[in-house]
């Protein structure tokens, strides 16, 4: 057994019977309760998930096994030289809840090498795809094509005992998150770049390898790299990608099964492509200008007119947070200190400097701060990755360690099928007209 399956299976398991004593002590206890608005309107707010990874709080943002992203910045393991956390380092903090160490985070970064061999045949089904098939369903159906790998669904058929299904799901995570890289780099790849493959180098770290195999050499995109799939990875479990994966995954849908679904997810535009539609929000306006950089004016009337057309404003608003995502700041710090002076990345914070006055007028909306997609194209831009429609494929690399750290937490603790409760508008008139009459 390797050393992080080690420790997980001591912290899983001792958690596990932690959790059971739990529940048999507070089953009753009542933590809220819900109106007709909140089965509306999305279930936000309804606590009915436990996600141990991450916590999101609305005014604070996401904190990772109780560390902030600016802590995590300063303390995580990074390459020699770099200032950047290593997304090993943060995977090995959400699986085991304690901090790595430099030699915890190596032995990730070598697992994941080692495991990386992606087979024939996914890349042939991603070669059937015509060239204008969006990246996010290449990587979608890449996911699916290597579902073939699946050790948990191997050892399902052949009849495994329920308190091994952890084991099995933590084989599918580290191969599966091992494997993404080079399958998202060569849709990238065979896209955009005439199919010219670039074989991984398995000395680098995963993220500096996605960033080679990508076809982007220097430091600092490998920096950005390590940054954005650090920050991107987890934001507790209600998100659309994040409870797909549990939903999917509650039926006992292997992870190859539960990501790809989730990735479907993220590929919508009120969720991770929105980062995609920042950059084209912004490109329009532009264009719309004849070029150039807009003024604040202009950018004010811009944002009016999107919402006047019945549009959303990309990048803008949350269903949770309620301040400015500190995973847009941390992006911003990122871009201060290696591209002030960045053309696109100055609009993103002219449209920062403007937004959130207009978006707050609209009473509506409860949210006027930007998200973590309102920075993030600005900066790949700058490095010259201008495919914005690939963008989505680099969130959903990084969400997968969130997301299927937290699928063998729900083997761990033995989690069951989800199944709520719903029922049409005609059944909640009759049911609040008949409490209405006997009141
Ligand atoms: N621009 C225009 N209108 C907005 C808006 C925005 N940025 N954000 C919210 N609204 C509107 C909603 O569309 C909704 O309008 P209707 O009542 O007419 O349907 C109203 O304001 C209320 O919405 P809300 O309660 O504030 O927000 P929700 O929790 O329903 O939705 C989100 C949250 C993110 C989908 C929404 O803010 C949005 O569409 N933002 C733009 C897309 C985006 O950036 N998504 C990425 C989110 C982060 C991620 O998952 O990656």
């Amino acid at each position: 057994m390797d050393k992080l399956k080690n420790k997980f299976a001591d912290k899983g398991l001792a958690k596990a019977a932690e959790v059971k004593e739990f529940i048999k002590a507070n089953s009753e206890h009542v933590l809220g309760s819900y109106t007709v608005d909140s089965v509306f309107s999305g279930m936000k707010g309804m606590i009915g998930l436990i996600t141990e990874t991450s916590l999101l709080d609305a005014e604070e943002g996401i904190r990772f096994r109780g560390h902030s992203i600016p802590e995590l910045r300063a303390t995580l393991p990074k390459v020699a030289g770099g200032s950047e956390p290593l997304p090993e380092g943060l995977f090995y903090l959400m699986l085991t809840g304690e901090l790595p160490t430099e030699e915890d985070v190596n032995d990730v970064t070598n697992a994941w090498a080692r495991r990386a061999i992606v087979p024939k045949h996914v890349f042939n089904v991603i070669d059937s795809f015509p060239l204008n098939a969006h990246p996010m369903t290449q990587f979608s159906a890449a996911i699916m094509a290597l579902q073939t790998e699946s050790e948990f669904a191997a050892a399902y058929r052949k009849g495994i005992n329920k308190k091994e299904y952890w084991d099995y799901t933590y084989e599918d995570t580290m191969n599966l998150i091992a494997r993404l890289p080079r399958v998202a780099a060569y849709i990238y790849r065979r896209t955009y770049k005439f199919s010219d493959h670039i074989e991984p180098n398995p000395k680098l770290d995963w993220a500096g390898n996605f960033a080679h195999m990508l076809g982007f050499e220097g430091e600092d995109f490998k920096e950005l790299m390590r940054l954005y799939m650090t920050i991107h990875s987890d934001h507790e479990g209600g998100n659309v990608s994040a409870h797909t994966t549990h939903l999917v995954g509650s039926a006992l849908s292997d992870p190859y099964l539960s990501l790809s679904a989730a990735m479907n997810g993220l590929a919508g535009p009120l969720h991770g492509l929105a980062n995609q539609e920042v950059i084209r929000w912004v490109l329009e306006l532009q264009e719309n200008l004849g070029g150039g950089k807009p003024s604040k004016a202009q950018i004010e009337e811009y944002i009016n007119k999107t919402i006047n057309e019945g549009k959303v404003v990309p990048g803008y608003g949350h269903a949770v947070l309620r301040k400015t995502d500190p995973r847009f700041t941390a992006q911003m710090e990122f871009a201060k200190k290696h591209m002030p002076t960045d053309e696109l990345v100055n609009i993103v914070w002219d449209v920062y400097d403007v937004a959130p006055t207009i978006l707050g007028n609209y009473k509506k909306i409860k949210n006027p701060w930007p998200n973590v997609d309102a920075h993030s194209g600005a900066l790949l831009v700058h490095y010259g990755m201008k495919e914005y429609d690939f963008y989505t494929v680099l969130f959903g690399v990084s969400r997968a360690l969130g997301v299927l750290a937290s699928l063998v937490w729900d083997r761990a603790l033995g989690l069951p099928l989800e199944r709520p409760k719903s029922v049409t508008t005609e059944w909640l008139q009759n049911t609040i007209a008949k409490s209405k009459a006997s009141a």
